[in-house]
């Protein structure tokens, strides 16, 4: 098998305070998990940028790299510019956390430890089984993402416990996969991702993780977003080619490209 190689893609935008808690973190890791850390600012109005320069020379476990964005892609276009930068690198495994501090990178480990990565197309972070924990969600919240994480099982045809959470990580097969680009850009792009595993019959499993609120500002307004992702599961269900062929983005951008902004220029022992 070839040398396994993990990037972590950091998505960062207008979470300045949490992005240098979430850099930090990377010291209590073994040193070299990941062949590179990428934290993608996709074109944040706050300090998101120079805080992740700042912090980098503190980053002492891990080649780290910040970039920018060319253009506000979303969270999902976010995606697009990791994924595409791990094909061109030859790196095999993306993982994904996201940059507003409220996952902890060590929930990935017993993952990577057991080899969970390798033996599936994607293993997915969920706040929603029994053994997870979401300090700071309403009741409400959680009663109705079970509700979705049914209508997608449905959709699926095995059992979903997460539309998308903030720690994830994907092999090769999902990184080259050309039909990711014509996901939507924004956050529910996790949604597309994951009916179009299930679709191609790819293999994905979920782990427990935790989730915080506590000083993070949530972007999603809630009506706009289920009426949202109640139109995806239509899709799904009843216009099936619909949902392969179509452009599902609202903007399409010629290209998803980024320019480096910084690195700690750690030389990884491993490579
Ligand atoms: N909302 C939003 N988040 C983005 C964008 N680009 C990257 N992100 C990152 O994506 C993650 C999820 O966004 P967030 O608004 O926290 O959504 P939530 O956690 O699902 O409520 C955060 O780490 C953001 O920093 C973007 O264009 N919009
Ligand atoms: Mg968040």
């Amino acid at each position: 098998m070839a040398q396994e190689r993990i990037l972590l893609f950091i998505p960062a935008y207008n979470c300045a305070p949490q992005i240098v808690r979430v850099l930090r973190s990377l010291n209590e890791i073994e040193a070299d998990t990941f062949a590179e850390v990428l934290v993608l600012n996709n074109q944040s109005t706050d300090d998101t940028q120079s805080a992740a320069v700042n912090v980098l020379s503190e980053v002492t476990t891990h080649l780290a790299t910040v970039g920018r964005n060319l253009n506000n892609y979303g969270l999902g276009g976010s995606h697009k510019v990791a994924f595409r930068y791990a094909a061109e690198k030859g790196y095999s495994h993306v993982a994904v956390l996201h940059g507003d501090d409220q996952g902890d990178i060590r929930e990935l480990i017993p993952v990577l430890n057991a080899g969970d990565h390798r033996r599936l197309d994607a293993c997915l972070g969920s706040r929603f089984m029994k053994a997870s924990n979401t300090p700071g969600y309403s009741l409400f919240r959680t009663a109705g993402n079970h509700v979705f994480n049914l209508l997608f099982s449905i959709c699926a045809g095995s059992k979903v416990h997460d539309l998308g959470s903030g720690l994830n990580i994907f092999g090769t097969a999902v990184i080259k996969d050309l039909d990711v680009t014509l996901y939507s850009d924004d956050l529910r792009f996790n949604c597309y991702l994951l009916l179009g595993l299930a679709d191609k019959k790819r293999t994905f499993e979920f782990f427990p993780i935790t989730w915080r609120e506590e000083d993070q500002i949530s972007n999603v307004r809630m009506f706009s977003q289920t009426m949202k992702t109640l139109a995806i599961v239509r899709e799904f269900l009843f216009t099936r080619s619909k949902f392969r062929t179509i452009d599902h983005r609202a903007r399409v951008h010629e290209s998803y490209a980024f320019e480096v902004v910084g690195t700690n220029g750690r030389v990884n022992q491993g490579l």
